[in-house]
């Protein structure tokens, strides 16, 4: 009898089988080294797994993508490009009948029919009516912004300000720090402390998860301050139910009791920060006091008390550091900005940076020298018919360039063209009732390029089929580590489906002559890392294919550790400190109950949040992912008391609704939110009841810095779905034209 062992490499030898290095471009600060195993013969892959020599992905995925090829092999992926039917109307079919109205063409007819609209509708309305729409459906460097950006650039589109995840976070990090890095993940083991604020760890980051609880062995204490009772929250020593839209006031008074204390570590604050003296005078307001913070945050103050003291101490006599994993939670919020500002502070009051393992992580995205210029031309707009730079528009104000944009002097054109790639903007943009009406327009040319029938798709006049990780050849950096990676082309794209790069340098090379637009993904990754920056000390293209991930080279110090910020010549503000001015003020969100006197006709907090086994709306219609998830699925989660004054039981559905619309869920009464707020996922809105999601409820409302969006500022009422609601709150379907095919 042969071994086992023997078996499978016999069977190998016989089927023929490769493995190829990949890396998980989506939207995730881990991005994962994959091992993808391909059937040499069929050319088809046939297992993925992560690469245990990657030091942060340490041999394992997550639950979402260990299932990645229930997506690349779904029965359901677009496989060769679309037009709209003649005379059907745009908008939902239902899932399964979305060909319905669409019919196949080639790639040759696809590209001629864009490029001769996107040229007539330029010449009719000025190339700032197109509007190219995307986010992050491949964070890799060339999927991400690279031939794309070229395309748009050199037609003089409008430009997108990519704002709807980390924008308020990003400017908030660079007014303070001047930079987006921190603590890396590995050094997280060595922390004594650690707060994970508005950081769903487990769920959306969880290879951190393996060097906090490494840590947590070692006596680490590891408290969440999240107001949902998140899987993170659930496996945390203390978790402290923040109320949404008040960290501002919650950092204020922890750095209240470090000063008050003296937990300050002034020779630090001397040397690198500015402002620390106004800092601690308004600190130390009796506003900022624990006891006056707990009646606005919801928490106690013996709870900010004991956070405080907690935070204080770490690092001192012998004890290991304090680190922050502040993720993006708290910025998705009207003081968004203001918030990641006041907690980025934290670390440079008691100098936790000069610690290994203290600090703060909120990206590492910033630390990757990628030269983006090479790669997006932008020089190129002023080759374009327009001949300058572009006007922008604000990603998070879909809705409005949809459907006012160019009805106010100074406005520029109307969006007479838009093309969607790279993401689900039906779905994911805020204020959909808005977004949809705006994409039914029967006057607007919309493209999109997909892996599915997506709501967006749903509205597409033309369709074209995209390609997944596995199918196209990118650069990666991070937002959650240092290793730059190659992602190797693993199998042939499916179908027609073709890259991002692709699609943008063949709509180039048709629509303008101009040698930028042959570019391969090589030459592009060549490109990339073309720069004379330090950190990419080393890293050259073939030793990235070579070694799959390399390590960026940060400053050492003389022990040969790396620790960002414990020195001043880290910092990279205008002043070269740690920016502390302005201080940051507190001030109650405009849409919220938090420490104002209370808006009456909404009175509870919405958090319309990510799944933990989907990312945002990807995967959101994969049989596996859905059963994985079905514990939230249609589910609005409340407090007891809250539904106690509404006469709501858990299994009841109840109608969830402010002035923007209004969405019909099912309730469940339990402890994963305080008193006052509401907490639902996000959907696809065609896989929702009555095809409206969350962000049926959300506002185009923009944070204090960056422009980012506010979807964790919402405000709505419940009742019960059969009790009457005010009538113009109803977002009815029924307009929405169903084709007739
Ligand atoms: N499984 C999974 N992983 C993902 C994603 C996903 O959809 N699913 N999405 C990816 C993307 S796009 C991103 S940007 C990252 C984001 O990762 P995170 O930043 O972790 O994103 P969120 O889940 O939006 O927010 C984190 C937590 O903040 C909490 N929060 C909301 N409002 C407040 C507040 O006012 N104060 C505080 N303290 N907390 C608040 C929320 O309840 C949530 O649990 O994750 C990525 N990873
Ligand atoms: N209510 C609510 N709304 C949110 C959020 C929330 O937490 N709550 N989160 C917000 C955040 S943080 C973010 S980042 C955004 C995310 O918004 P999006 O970036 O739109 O993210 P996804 O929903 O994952 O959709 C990405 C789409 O890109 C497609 N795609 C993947 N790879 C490729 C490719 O190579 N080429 C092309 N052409 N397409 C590809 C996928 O099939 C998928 O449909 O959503 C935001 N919206
Ligand atoms: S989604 Fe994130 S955790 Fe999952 S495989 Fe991709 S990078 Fe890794
Ligand atoms: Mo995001």
């Amino acid at each position: 009898m042969i071994p086992n062992t023997c078996a499978a490499v016999a069977d190998e030898a016989v089927r023929g089988s490769k493995t190829v290095h990949a890396v998980c471009t989506h939207d995730c600060p881990d991005s994962c080294a994959v091992l993808v195993t391909v059937d040499t013969q069929s050319g088809r892959a046939t297992k993925v797994q992560g690469d245990p020599s990657h030091p942060v992905t340490r041999g394992f995925l997550c639950g979402k993508v260990a299932r990645y090829l229930d997506r690349v092999y779904s029965p359901e992926r677009l496989l060769y490009p679309m037009r709209r039917r003649p005379g059907v109307l745009k908008g939902p079919l239902p899932q399964g009948r979305e060909a319905e109205a669409f019919e196949r063409i080639s790639w040759d007819e696809a590209l001629e029919l864009v490029a001769q609209r996107l040229e007539r509708t330029a010449a009719a309305f000025g190339p700032e009516s197109i509007l190219p729409y995307s986010y992050a459906g491949t964070i890799g460097q060339l999927g991400y912004g690279s031939m794309d950006r070229r395309f748009f650039h050199r037609l003089g589109a409008s430009q997108l300000d990519r704002t709807i995840c980390a924008s308020a976070g990003g400017a908030a990090m660079m007014s303070v720090y001047g930079m987006k890095l921190g603590t890396v993940p590995q050094d997280f083991v060595h922390a004594g402390l650690i707060l994970a604020w508005g950081a769903n760890i487990h769920g959306n980051n969880v290879h951190l998860w393996p060097f906090i609880e490494e840590a947590r062995r070692n006596g680490a204490k590891l408290i969440v301050i999240d107001p949902y009772r998140t899987r993170t929250a659930a496996l945390a020593d203390e978790h402290l139910s923040i109320r949404p839209g008040t960290d501002v006031l919650l950092a204020l008074a922890i750095m209240h009791v470090l000063f008050r204390d003296g937990y300050d570590d002034a020779a630090y604050m001397h040397d690198c920060t500015r402002g620390a003296e106004a800092l601690k005078m308004h600190a130390l307001l009796p506003e900022h006091a624990p006891e006056r913070a707990a009646a606005i945050t919801g928490i106690t103050a013996e709870a900010i008390e004991r956070l405080a003291q907690a935070y204080g101490k770490a690092g001192r006599e012998g004890r290991a550091p304090a680190v922050i994993r502040l993720n993006y939670g708290v910025q998705r919020s009207e003081n968004g900005g203001t918030a990641v500002r006041a907690v980025a502070m934290l670390p440079l009051i008691t100098g936790s940076w000069k610690q290994r393992g203290g600090g703060l992580l909120l990206s590492t995205s910033g630390s990757f020298p990628f030269n983006a210029n090479r790669l997006q031309m932008p020089e190129f707009m002023h080759a374009s018919r327009l001949g300058r730079a572009s006007r922008v528009v604000n990603m998070n104000e879909l809705g409005m360039a949809l459907t006012e944009l160019g009805s106010r002097a100074g406005d520029g054109p109307p969006v007479k063209a838009l093309f969607v790639y790279n993401c689900n903007a039906a779905a994911v943009a805020p204020d959909s009732v808005r977004v949809l009406a705006g994409l039914r327009r029967e006057d607007l040319f919309t493209v999109v390029h997909e892996q599915f029938f997506t709501d967006t798709a749903d509205y597409a006049d033309i369709l074209l089929p995209a390609t997944t990780f596995l199918e196209a050849k990118d650069v990666m950096g991070a937002y959650g580590h240092l290793f730059a990676q190659i992602s190797q082309q693993a199998i042939a794209p499916l179908g027609e489906a073709r890259s991002n790069v692709w699609l943008f340098g063949a709509l180039g090379r048709r629509m303008f002559d101009d040698p930028a637009f042959n570019d391969d993904e090589d030459a592009l990754i060549a490109q990339a890392l073309e720069t004379d920056h330090s950190f990419f000390n080393g890293i050259t293209k073939a030793r990235l294919e070579r070694e799959g991930h390399v390590a960026l080279s940060l400053p050492k110090n003389e022990r040969g550790e790396s620790l960002p910020f414990s020195t001043p010549e880290w910092f990279a503000t205008p002043s070269g400190r740690g920016e502390l001015l302005p201080v940051p003020v507190f001030v109650a969100p405009q849409e919220s109950r938090s420490g104002a006197a209370g808006d009456g006709a909404y009175p509870l907090e919405f958090l319309p949040r990510k799944a933990d086994n989907f990312m945002n709306s990807t995967f959101a219609n994969l049989p596996g992912h859905q059963q994985m998830e079905r514990r939230t699925d249609g589910i609005l989660e409340m407090h007891i008391e809250d539904a106690r004054a509404r006469g709501i039981a858990s299994g009841d559905a109840v109608s969830v609704w402010n002035a923007r619309g209004r969405i019909t869920l099912k309730a469940r009464v339990g402890t994963t939110v305080a008193t006052g707020v509401v907490a639902a996922r996000l959907d696809w809105q065609k896989l929702s009841h009555n095809g409206a999601n969350v962000n049926t409820l959300t506002s185009e409302r923009l944070t204090d810095l960056g422009g980012g969006a506010t979807f964790y500022s919402t405000l709505v009422e419940v009742a019960r779905a059969n009790r009457p609601t005010p009538p113009e709150a109803s977002t009815s379907l029924a307009d929405t034209a169903l084709p007739s095919a």
